[in-house]
C-alpha cells in the first residue's frame, strides 16, 4: 500500500526532503501517502547520513488533511472508525516528528487544513509562503481536532486563540501564524523554499546529537516540572559532552576557526 509517488524524497547533503504529492487533491493525506510519509520517516529515524528532514508539499497546496473522497457517506456502509485511523496512520507520523532525533523544517507552501496543519506545527521549525493559510478545518465537517492539535495549540497560543481558530475553523494567514507564534517565520512565496533549505542545510551540518537532545528537552518541559527539567538537562548534557562534536566545537573555537561537525 506504500505508493511512493505520493511523497517524492531527495537527499542532499545530509537533508532528506519529503514532498508530499497528491496536487490535484491539494496533498490530502491517504492510506498510501501516510504509508510514503512514514517511510520517509523510518529513512530519516535509522540513515546516520541523514541529519535534517525538510518536509514540504507538491502544487499549490501544502496538506488538506484527510481525503474526504475516502470518508464519502454516500457509498452507504457503517460509520467508519476515525480512531482506528488515527491509531494506524495519524498518530504514528506524528510521533515519528515529534520522536525523531534530527530536526524537521517544514515549509508549509500553500494551505495547510485540518490534520495538514497540526503535521506542520508539529515539525520543529516552521517557515510559511506568506499566501499560506492555517485552517483547523475539523469542526466544518463535525469532527474534533487531531493529529495533535488539541494539545499543541492551546500551549503554543493559548487557550482564547486555540479555542477560537478550533471552534470557528476561520483561515489563520501565515503573517499572523508567525506574530502569534504558532510558526518560525513567514517569507514571501518565491523565497520559501531556499531560505527552508537553507535551514535545513545550515541544520544538517551542525551536531547532529546535541541538537536532538535539544529538541527533545524542549518539548518535554511542557509536560516536566523545573527540578525533572533540570535532571532532563543533566543527562542530556552528559551525553552531549560525550560526542565528537562537542569536542570539535570546542576545538575549533580555541584554535579561533569554524567547526566541522560530523553528527557523531
Ligand atoms: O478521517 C479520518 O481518518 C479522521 C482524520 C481526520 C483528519 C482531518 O484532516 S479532517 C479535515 C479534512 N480536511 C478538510 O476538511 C479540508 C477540506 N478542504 C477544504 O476545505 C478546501 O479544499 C481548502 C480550504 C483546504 C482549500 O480550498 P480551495 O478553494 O483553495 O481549494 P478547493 O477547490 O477546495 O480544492 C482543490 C481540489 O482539492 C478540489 O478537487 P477538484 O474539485 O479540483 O477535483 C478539492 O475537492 C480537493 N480537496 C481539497 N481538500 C480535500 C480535497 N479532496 C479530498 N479531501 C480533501 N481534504
Amino acid at each position: 500500500m506504500n505508493d511512493a509517488s505520493t511523497v517524492l524524497t531527495t537527499f542532499d547533503r545530509g537533508v532528506l526532503q519529503l514532498t508530499l504529492n497528491r496536487p490535484d487533491k491539494l496533498n490530502s493525506f491517504t492510506p498510501e501517502m501516510h504509508l510514503a510519509l512514514r517511510a520517509g520517516l523510518e529513512r530519516a529515524h535509522e540513515d546516520p547520513e541523514v541529519r535534517a528532514v525538510l518536509l514540504t508539499g507538491a502544487g499549490r497546496g501544502f496538506c488538506a488533511g484527510q481525503d474526504l473522497g475516502d470518508r464519502d457517506p454516500r457509498k452507504g456502509g457503517p460509520a467508519p472508525d476515525l480512531g482506528a485511523t488515527l491509531d494506524s496512520y495519524y498518530n504514528p507520523n506524528l510521533r515519528m516528528i515529534r520522536g525523531l532525533e534530527k530536526p524537521v523544517i517544514c515549509a508549509v507552501n500553500g494551505v495547510a487544513a485540518g490534520a495538514g496543519a497540526n503535521i506542520a506545527l508539529a515539525c520543529d521549525i516552521v517557515l510559511a509562503a506568506k499566501s499560506a493559510r492555517f485552517i483547523q478545518a475539523f469542526s466544518k465537517i463535525g469532527l474534533i481536532p487531531d493529529a495533535g492539535g488539541s494539545w499543541s495549540l492551546p500551549r503554543m497560543i493559548g487557550e482564547p486563540r486555540a479555542k477560537a481558530l478550533t471552534l470557528l475553523a476561520e483561515p489563520l494567514g501565515a503573517e499572523q501564524a508567525a506574530e502569534w507564534g504558532l510558526i518560525w517565520k513567514a517569507v514571501d512565496d518565491d523565497a520559501l523554499m531556499d531560505e527552508a533549505m537553507a535551514i535545513a542545510l545550515k541544520l544538517a551540518a551542525g551536531p547532529t546529537v546535541g541538537l536532538g537532545l535539544t529538541k527533545q528537552l524542549i518539548q518535554g518541559a511542557a509536560t516536566r516540572g523545573l527540578d525533572a527539567q533540570l535532571d532532563a538537562e543533566r543527562d542530556a548534557q552528559r551525553q552531549a559532552g560525550r560526542t565528537a562534536d562537542y569536542a570539535e566545537g570546542v576545538t575549533a573555537f580555541l584554535e579561533k576557526r569554524s567547526a566541522e561537525f560530523k553528527g557523531r
